[in-house]
C-alpha cells in the first residue's frame, strides 16, 4: 500500500461526503497518482465501516464493468466490485429522486442470493451455480461521484464503484429453470427501447462475474457468506436519466423492473 492511514481514513471521508451532499469532486489519482489497487479497496472498505458505525447494513455485493459493452463504454478491461447498503434500495415502481444524486445511470442486471458460502481461489461458473438459491431481476442506479464521470478504475473503486440506488423487482426464479446466458434483457426509456442484451453479456455466463467476486475476496482472505445478494453487473451500457424519465426493463422469465425519476 503506497497511502498513510489518515490520507485512506481523508479520502474516505472526502468521497462519502460527496456521495451523501450528491456533490462532484475530481478523481482522486489526480492528487494521489501513486495509490495503488489496496489502496482503492481499503478506501471503499473505510466507505462501508462509516456507513455501518452509523448503523446502515450492508445488504448486498456488487460487480462492475462486467459486460464489453460496460467496459467499451468506460473503456476498461477489468471488472471491480463493491457493496450496496439498505438505504440503497429503492421499492420496484418508486420515484427515485434525481435531487439526492449528481448524474444517475441506470444499468439492467442479473442478480442473486446464494445458499452457500463461495470462496476462492479457484472459483468457478459451475461452483456458483450450485451456490445460487435463487435469480432475481435488478436494476442498478449508478452514480459516479466524479465530475462528468471521468475517472481510472483506482478511483471508481475507491468510490464504491458508483453504488447510488438499486431496484429489485419482477420474480426471483430457481436458476435450474433459466439459462443465464441466453436470458435475454430489454431496457426502455420512456417507452422507447435505449439497450438490450443476453446474460452471455457479462463476463460470457452472469456466473463467472460472481467467481471473479468470490476470487477477489479470497485473495483477500474473504468469502462470499451464505445468503448473500450478489448484483452481476450490467448487461447493456449504462443508460443516463434525469427528472421526468421512466425505466422498464424487461428480463426474460422474470419479469420486468421498473422506475420513475423525479
Ligand atoms: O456497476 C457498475 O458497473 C459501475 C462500475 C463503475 C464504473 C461506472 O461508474 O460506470
Ligand atoms: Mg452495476
Amino acid at each position: 500500500m503506497k497511502l498513510d492511514k489518515n490520507t485512506l481514513a481523508q479520502l474516505a471521508e472526502h468521497l462519502e461526503n460527496a456521495e451523501l451532499k450528491a456533490h462532484d469532486v475530481t478523481k482522486i489519482t489526480d492528487d494521489h497518482p501513486d495509490m495503488d489497487w489496496d489502496d482503492a479497496y481499503a478506501i471503499q472498505d473505510l466507505i462501508r465501516a462509516r456507513k455501518e458505525s452509523r448503523g446502515h447494513k450492508t445488504v448486498g455485493l456488487k460487480c462492475g464493468l462486467t459486460s464489453y459493452a460496460k467496459m467499451k463504454q468506460m473503456g476498461v478491461d477489468t471488472p471491480v466490485f463493491g457493496f450496496v447498503s439498505d438505504y440503497m434500495a429503492c421499492a420496484e415502481g418508486s420515484d427515485i429522486k434525481t435531487s439526492e444524486l449528481i448524474h444517475p445511470k441506470v444499468e439492467a442486471e442479473i442478480c442473486v442470493v446464494t445458499k452457500a458460502p463461495l470462496k476462492g481461489p479457484g472459483c468457478h461458473v459451475g461452483a456458483v451455480m450450485a451456490a445460487i438459491d435463487f435469480v432475481i431481476p435488478g436494476v442498478e442506479i449508478i452514480d459516479s461521484r466524479y465530475r462528468d464521470f471521468k475517472f481510472d478504475l483506482k478511483s471508481v473503486i475507491a468510490d464504491n464503484t458508483s453504488a447510488s440506488r438499486f431496484v429489485i423487482g419482477g420474480r426471483a426464479r430457481r436458476v435450474e429453470d433459466l439459462d443465464l446466458r441466453t436470458l435475454g434483457v430489454v431496457l426502455e426509456k420512456n417507452g422507447q427501447i435505449v439497450a438490450m442484451a443476453a446474460g452471455a453479456a457479462v463476463m460470457g455466463h452472469p456466473a463467472a462475474a460472481i467467481a471473479a467476486l468470490a476470487n477477489h475476496l479470497g485473495a483477500r482472505g474473504q468469502e462470499i457468506p451464505t445468503g448473500s445478494f450478489i448484483m452481476t453487473g450490467g448487461v447493456t451500457e449504462a443508460i443516463a436519466v434525469q427528472a421526468g424519465d421512466s425505466v422498464n426493463v424487461r428480463f426474460q422469465d422474470l419479469g420486468t423492473v421498473g422506475m420513475r425519476f423525479v
